[in-house]
Parts: C-alpha cells; structure tokens; sequence
C-alpha cells in the first residue's frame, strides 16, 4: 500500500496513478448497536429525495469540518486532506472548531455553521448524542451531515465514514499487546475522553476479545481517560504506573494518548519494561519507535479518511446518494464506495507500523 504526503494533496491529478489503494468496500459489520435500519430514503430529517448516482457533483460546494479539537494533530490531517480534496470538484472547505473535545464543545460550532447555510458539516462527534439536536436542524434545513471518525448516534448524520471496521481495531490491539506479554499480566487502556464514541466502541470490542480463554492470564485493570489532552494523558499514564506498578501492557487507541503515553515511558524507568500499543501517527510516534520504547503501533491513513469523508459530503449534497445501504458513489482516486449498514463507509484496514516500516510513511 502506498500512502499519501503532504506533497501529494497538491498534485492530486499526478499522484492519482500512483495511489495503489487497499481499500475495503463497505457492508462490513456497524458500529451501532440498534438494529432498525434506515429507510430507503436514508430516512434521515430533511432527505426525502431519491438518490441518482449519475446525477453531477455541483460546484462550489461549501463543506465545514468540525474535530473533536482543532489542537488535536491528527483531526488536523484528516481535515486538511479534506479541505484539499474539496478542491478537485471545485468546492470550498474548512475547519472550525473548539479546542478542547468536551461533550457539548462542538454544539455552538454547529449553529454557526447552519446560520452560515454550510452545504455540509463533517463532524468527528465528541459525544454521539450532545450534537444531535443542532445536527437534525441542520438536516431540516437541508445541510447534509457525515460524521467521520467519531459518530453521532444514527439519526443524526446521513453516512459515517468509519477509518476501518470497529471491530477490527478493538480485537486487533489487544491481539497485538496479548503476544507481546506473552498472554500475561495486567494491562490498561489509556483513552481520549468517557463520551467518545469511537474510542468507546474499540474498548468494547478489546474487552469482548479479553473474554476468549487464550487471554485468561491477562487482567485489564484500568480504563485512564486523558481526554485527548497531551499532558492530562501524560499525568495519566503516570498515574497508571503509580498505581500498579507491575502493569505490562498499555493499550492506547488515541494518537494524543499513545504519544503522551511513549513520551512518560521513554524517559522513565519502565521504559522496554511497559508494552505499550495502540493508535498512533508515524510522525508522532517515529522517535520513540526508534529509541526502543515501543515496537509498533497502528493506523489507518488520515489523508484518505478525509478525502472520503470530502467526497461522500458531495455526493449526498449534488444527490448521488442518501445515505440509505447499498448506494455507490466515487471518491475521486480512492475508488468507488458503498454505503453499508446504518450508512457506515469503510475506509479499510489500518496498516501496522514498526521499525522495519516506519520510514515509509510521513504523517
Ligand atoms: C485521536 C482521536 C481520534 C482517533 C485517533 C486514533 O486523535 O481521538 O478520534 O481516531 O486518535
């Protein structure tokens, strides 16, 4: 897989030959729990239309992006990826947004979008249900919404663009952290903050994998919040330490938690002692890959989640989609996509990054 620099959002068209994808197409499993499906309509407030996938993308589409936080670096990629893939169909977007990822922070962000009759709003959500009610106005007002990275609850937005099956995440890192212990011993889980709802489906399926026999000698003692803040998560993983300090394994599916987390540990003690794994950007996490305080970690591409994020926003504004399962539409070089289950998109699967592969990739 080729990955994408920041070189490359300026020379789209150039690059485009060269953008080797692997890309899973959706319909894989959802992140939400209820089972009602959306209508064939996408059932959300304000789409009653009936999808035309041939139907043009049209210009001069304005899209907003809300993060979780503006500070945050990897909502930042995600989000200039976006803004620049806006570009290739003759669109505007941009990024507003709080800077610190509380529940409620993003809700006066939404109203000032809709006053502004943004065509759509990108949320990565910091609560699923704190943004629903300026979200469905939105929609009445026939502002299209997807949520990426982080969902709202369904009714909500109109497609989820998720970075990677949910599932696969969760059981994957504690599958990695379980064979470096060697199966044994207490391990915790360093997280953004309580309401995320992306981080709190991946902890589902991490304790739902614990539960199979081959894990029995290991304990999760501790779930840390660090609230996607560098020195909170830094005092945390501290804290973690403090309190048991015979833990062999941190598990940190948060890139601001993961390197808070290497940061403490390289400098300490524990360090090659502490296992510790999760969700990281190579930037970030390059020195302490190679200075022996973590053998890998994993991702997705942020450039490619906001460049899908960007194209299903103008798909389902130009009405080429809903958000109803089943409906196809194009993401520029990234290929053609289907909308799966409770309008969830996939991106595909995370890569996982380690010595031997670190120096690929810069972002
Ligand atoms: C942090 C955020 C984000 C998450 C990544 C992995 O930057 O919490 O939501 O997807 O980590």
């Amino acid at each position: 897989m080729i990955l994408r620099t920041q070189a490359r959002r300026r020379t789209v068209a150039a690059a485009a030959a060269a953008c080797a994808l692997v890309v899973t197409l959706a319909g894989c499993s959802g992140t939400t729990k209820d089972d009602n499906d959306k209508g064939a309509d996408g059932s959300s407030a304000g789409s009653g239309a009936k999808a035309d996938p041939d139907a043009p993308l049209k210009k001069n589409l304005k899209l907003a992006f809300l993060p979780k936080a503006v500070n945050n670096p990897y909502e930042k990629i995600v989000d200039d990826a976006g803004i620049a893939a806006a570009g290739d169909f003759a669109g505007k977007g941009k990024e507003v947004g709080p800077s610190d990822a509380s529940a409620s922070s993003q809700v006066s962000y939404i109203n000032t979008l809709i006053q502004q009759r943004q065509d759509a709003i990108l949320i990565a959500a910091n609560d699923p249900n704190a943004v629903c009610g300026p979200l469905k106005q939105a929609m009445q007002k026939g502002i299209k919404v997807v949520s990426y990275d982080s969902d709202t609850a369904k009714d909500c937005r109109q497609v989820f663009i998720n970075q990677a099956s949910s599932e696969e995440i969760g059981r994957s890192l504690v599958r990695n952290i379980g064979k470096q212990i060697g199966y044994k011993g207490k391990v915790a889980i360093l997280s953004a903050t309580q309401n995320a709802t992306n981080q709190n489906t991946w902890i589902g399926f991490m304790k739902d994998e614990l539960k199979n026999p081959k894990y029995k000698g290991m304990k999760l003692v501790k779930v840390a919040y660090g609230d996607d803040d560098d020195q909170k998560s830094f005092q945390q993983t501290q804290g973690l330490l403090q309190a048991y300090p015979d833990l062999k394994g941190i598990i940190s599916p948060t890139t601001v938690g993961i390197a808070a987390a290497a940061r403490y540990l390289s400098d300490s003690s524990y360090k090659g002692k502490v296992v510790l794994g999760g969700l990281g950007t190579p930037n970030q996490m390059r020195k302490y890959v190679k200075d022996g305080t973590l053998d890998q970690f994993s991702l997705w591409n942020p450039e490619k989640l906001g460049e899908l994020g960007a194209y299903a926003a103008a798909a389902l504004a130009s009405g080429q989609i809903t958000g109803a399962q089943g409906e196809k539409f194009k993401a520029g070089d990234l290929g053609e996509f289907t909308v799966g289950k409770d309008g969830e998109v996939i991106l595909g699967p995370p890569t996982v990054f380690d010595a031997k592969n670190i120096d690929q990739f810069h972002f």
